[in-house]
């Protein structure tokens, strides 16, 4: 009922408003930024992913100025829910500021490592540690898959180093050319690749023209290192165009993530990329294939649909990538991998998208799931696995074309439209071939499965390092939507959507030690050590939330959908699963819980990432008291004179929640 009251009154103000009269002030962060500007639009109150009935070729018009040009557009809403800036607009504009690569291929680039040693460079085989075999792949040097490795990692002595240089380029992964924003200009960005216990050390530099930038190594644990976190506002001030930053940290987890940029809505115009710590496994296989990376996908870029979002909910995505591949309506081409008849092939999944919840499932052959996020778990089989964003699985897949002996299958990720909204759902495909030379289109058939936003049951992922929780103390969170005074639509963990600011980041004030947070900074003070915390985190919305926290990995106590939590629900303590990601359900709850053995700043927050932008995020700030004598102020404040001298010479105007 809402919904319907809301769109009409969407309608109503969409038909009212003459195209003479949006008149926008200037669009200071030129072309990679917003696109729309906030506050032309009057409020709806409807939930993400409402349908709009809006009349077919209702026309509207706005223009967006960058520091170099100014662009008028028209926008004819063909279909319901289509409400963005035209390509035209964007890619006019990108014309004149971008270099230019035919296509996306992660091959084209190559990635510079410092270290030469075999032991720093993986083989395909990843014996990579005496004893690491086909055969046995649980032993790791003098390690293995039972070592503690929140206690104790190896330390290798060998230090990993990568240069990413994140850039504007035009790119057409699908075959359709749009701006891009990419990590040496490719997307998915270059394979960050160590061994357990390396020290890994990545010089990023921010060529984009028009943004500040700031690399998240998503689900690192940075213990006692969160400065290194990457998290504008949080750990650092953004990069400034043309000025860089050294991150280094210790690979003390191993298995499979990726890094991405925790600016605005920068990480899904492109700038991310795979992280894989090798390691021990808890299931034996052959061979690495790769890495699997999954991310839907617009021909629009997200920035130029952020209004949009704010206003109505999350956009139509026109489809989804595997590995920054797929096809287009004839353009283009599909990620292909081949396998050997018998051999056991590890694959490592990444959901890298903005707003989709995958089914990933390969035809007629079924996975062997070895680890979720940086946690090996006891192995389990399925032939379809949910993954959602920030989400990782490790898998082995053997090789069997006897089971139907057709030489070529499909692999899938399929969106699913009960959460995600996407235009081609069941066309994102990669293609398993068991002869290289083939060429042949697969015929095979997918795995029976339903649509649904659910994470897989908690009692399949069993960690195979058994931990436990004990006695912890509990809060609750609630996670629910309003408007803001501009009619946009706020997100919030907690009793306030967060607001922070890029220049002044969290560590830095307790640094100075002046650190007086604000109601809108969401900090949730932990200042006692080595205390299990646990977190009630609930919702009465029909949306499903992937939440993340930054600097641990968290236990699931529970979970449920269309449920509420009381004091009934019994919590998991003992070895329950173990990850950075969880799904919150949709109108239910998640229940996790964390020690407090980390100091620092650390984010919370949905990995949707509209719902980030949108203020869904808290910070825990652990242990206050330990924080400054752990900060480089040097290198920080170094990073912030060249973001502030930057940010006030072009007036850029902050239009999200600073993470
Ligand atoms: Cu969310």
């Amino acid at each position: 009922m809402l919904i319907l009251h809301a769109l009409v009154l969407f309608i109503a103000a969409v038909a009212a408003i003459p195209a003479a009269q949006i008149t926008p002030a200037p669009f200071a962060q030129g072309v990679e930024g917003r696109g729309l500007l906030s506050n032309i639009y009057n409020n709806v109150n409807s939930l993400v992913n409402g349908v709009l009935g809006i009349t077919s070729s209702t026309t509207t018009s706005t223009k967006r100025s960058s520091t170099s040009s100014t662009k008028t557009s028209s926008t004819k809403i063909a279909t319901n829910t289509d409400f963005v800036v035209t390509k035209d607009a964007v890619s006019t504009i990108s014309s004149t500021s971008t270099a230019s690569l035919s296509t996306a291929l992660r091959s084209s680039v190559t990635t510079t490592r410092s270290i030469a040693t075999s032991a720093a460079t993986p083989s395909a085989t990843g014996s990579v540690c005496s004893g690491n075999t086909a055969d046995d792949r649980s032993v790791w040097c003098d390690y293995s898959i039972d070592t503690d490795w929140y206690s104790e990692a190896p330390d290798t002595g060998v230090t990993v180093e990568y240069w990413l240089d994140v850039t504007n380029v035009t790119l057409a992964p699908d075959g359709v050319e749009r701006l891009v924003l990419a990590v040496n200009g490719t997307v998915p960005g270059p394979t960050i690749e160590a061994n357990w216990g390396d020290t890994v050390r990545i010089h990023v530099r921010n060529s984009l023209t028009n943004n500040g930038t700031g690399i998240h190594w998503h689900g690192i644990r940075q213990n006692y290192t969160f400065q290194e976190d990457g998290v504008p506002s949080i750990t650092q001030c953004p990069i400034a165009p043309g000025d860089s930053l050294t991150y280094t940290w210790k690979a003390t987890q191993y298995g499979t993530s990726w890094y991405h940029s925790h600016y605005s809505l920068q990480a899904w115009e492109g700038v991310f990329g795979p992280i894989v710590i090798h390691g021990p496994a808890t299931a034996d296989y052959d061979e690495e294939l790769d890495t699997i990376m999954l991310t839907d996908w617009g021909h629009e870029t997200v920035d130029s649909q952020y209004t949009y979002a704010q206003v109505v909910g999350p956009p139509l995505m026109d489809t989804a990538l595997i590995n920054g591949m797929n096809v287009w309506e004839g353009a283009g081409s599909r990620y292909e991998a081949n396998f050997e008849n018998g051999k056991k092939y590890r694959l490592r999944l990444i959901n890298s998208a903005i707003d989709t919840y995958f089914k990933f499932s390969i035809d007629n052959h079924t996975m062997t799931v070895i680890a979720n996020d940086f946690v090996p778990i006891v192995p389990f089989e399925t032939d379809v696995l949910t993954i959602t964003m920030g989400q990782r699985y490790d898998i082995i897949v053997e090789a069997n074309d006897g089971v139907a002996g057709v030489g070529d299958y499909w692999m899938r990720a399929i969106p699913q439209l009960a959460c995600s909204n996407n235009n081609n759902p069941d066309d994102v495909r990669a293609i398993i071939r068991y002869d290289s030379s083939s060429t042949a289109t697969p015929s095979t058939s997918a795995w029976n499965q339903t649509d649904a936003c659910e994470d897989v049951p908690l009692a399949s992922l069993v960690p195979h390092l058994s931990q436990s929780v004990s006695d912890p103390t509990g809060e609750n969170l609630d996670v629910a939507v309003s408007t803001n005074e501009d009619s946009l639509f706020r997100w919030q963990i907690g009793p306030t959507s967060m607001q922070v600011q890029w220049g002044e980041p969290s560590i830095v004030k307790i640094w100075e030690g002046n650190a007086t947070f604000e109601n809108d900074e969401c900090v949730y003070q932990l200042p006692d050590a080595n205390k299990w915390m646990y977190w009630v985190i609930e919702t009465d919305i029909p949306v499903p939330h992937p939440i993340h926290l930054h600097g641990h990995d968290f236990f699931i106590l529970a979970s449920a959908e269309s449920a509420s939590y009381d004091s009934s629900v019994t919590l998991n303590l003992d070895n329950p699963p173990r990850r950075d990601v969880a799904s919150l359900p949709a109108s239910g709850y998640l229940v996790i819980s964390f020690l407090t053995d980390n100091p620092g700043a650390w984010l919370m927050h949905c990995h949707i990432g509209w719902h980030t932008s949108e203020g869904l995020a808290l910070q825990f700030v652990e242990r206050e008291s330990e924080v400054p004598a752990l900060v480089d102020y040097q290198a920080a404040n170094a990073t912030c004179a060249k973001w502030d001298e930057w940010a006030n010479t072009i007036g850029i105007e902050e239009e999200d929640s600073g993470v």
